[in-house]
């Protein structure tokens, strides 16, 4: 039970533990997420400000909130911080993005396979401006949802501009 000397609720994660969906914001911005495990995830942007960009290996914090309720917080080398509320059964996401004014300005500095790149973001987030900040919120429709089991290193391995035609508009 939830009680202030025990606030968090019971934390059984399975139900996004090795979970792969695609999502687009009501802004049209197209992403894809992979939760490789309890404290990592990978993902591909495929349209939007930084659409192109891919990551894997992002450490977060994911938390069960109540049912079918998740929530994932990170912040990128890039010093873009990013906390997501999924709601698997119900398809529906909301993203808050906190984006540094450098990214905002120059977006394409991000768009990239992050993992071959980790040195110039460092430089790039050190450089920046990091403020002001620009905050991005917005709910996003579950399109494609599918369990991959945990750590498969298969699911996010190619860059989103090499994917099979129509890979991003498939739907169930
Ligand atoms: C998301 C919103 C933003 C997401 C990733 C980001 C994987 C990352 C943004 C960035 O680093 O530019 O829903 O999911």
């Amino acid at each position: 039970m939830t009680t202030v000397a025990n606030p968090v609720p019971a934390q059984d994660l399975s139900g996004l533990t090795g979970k792969h969906f695609l999502y687009t914001y009501a802004n049209g911005w197209q992403y894809e997420m992979y939760v490789k495990n309890s404290r990592t995830i990978d993902y591909r942007i495929h349209t939007g400000m930084v659409g192109g960009r891919w990551v894997k290996d992002q450490a977060v914090d994911l938390v069960r909130l109540d049912s079918d309720v998740y929530k994932i917080s990170w912040t990128e080398p890039t010093g873009t911080s990013v906390s997501v509320n999924v709601l698997p059964a119900k398809r529906l996401l909301h993203g808050v993005i906190f984006f540094p004014h450098w990214v905002h300005r120059h977006p394409e500095r991000s768009v990239c396979y992050q993992n071959d790149h980790l040195e110039q973001m460092a430089k790039y987030r050190e450089q920046g401006p990091a403020y002001p900040i620009c905050v991005v919120p917005e709910f996003a429709k579950i399109t494609f949802f599918e369990d991959c089991g945990e750590n498969n290193e298969d699911v996010i391995a190619v860059d989103p501009a090499d994917l099979p035609e129509g890979y991003a508009d498939r739907v169930n």
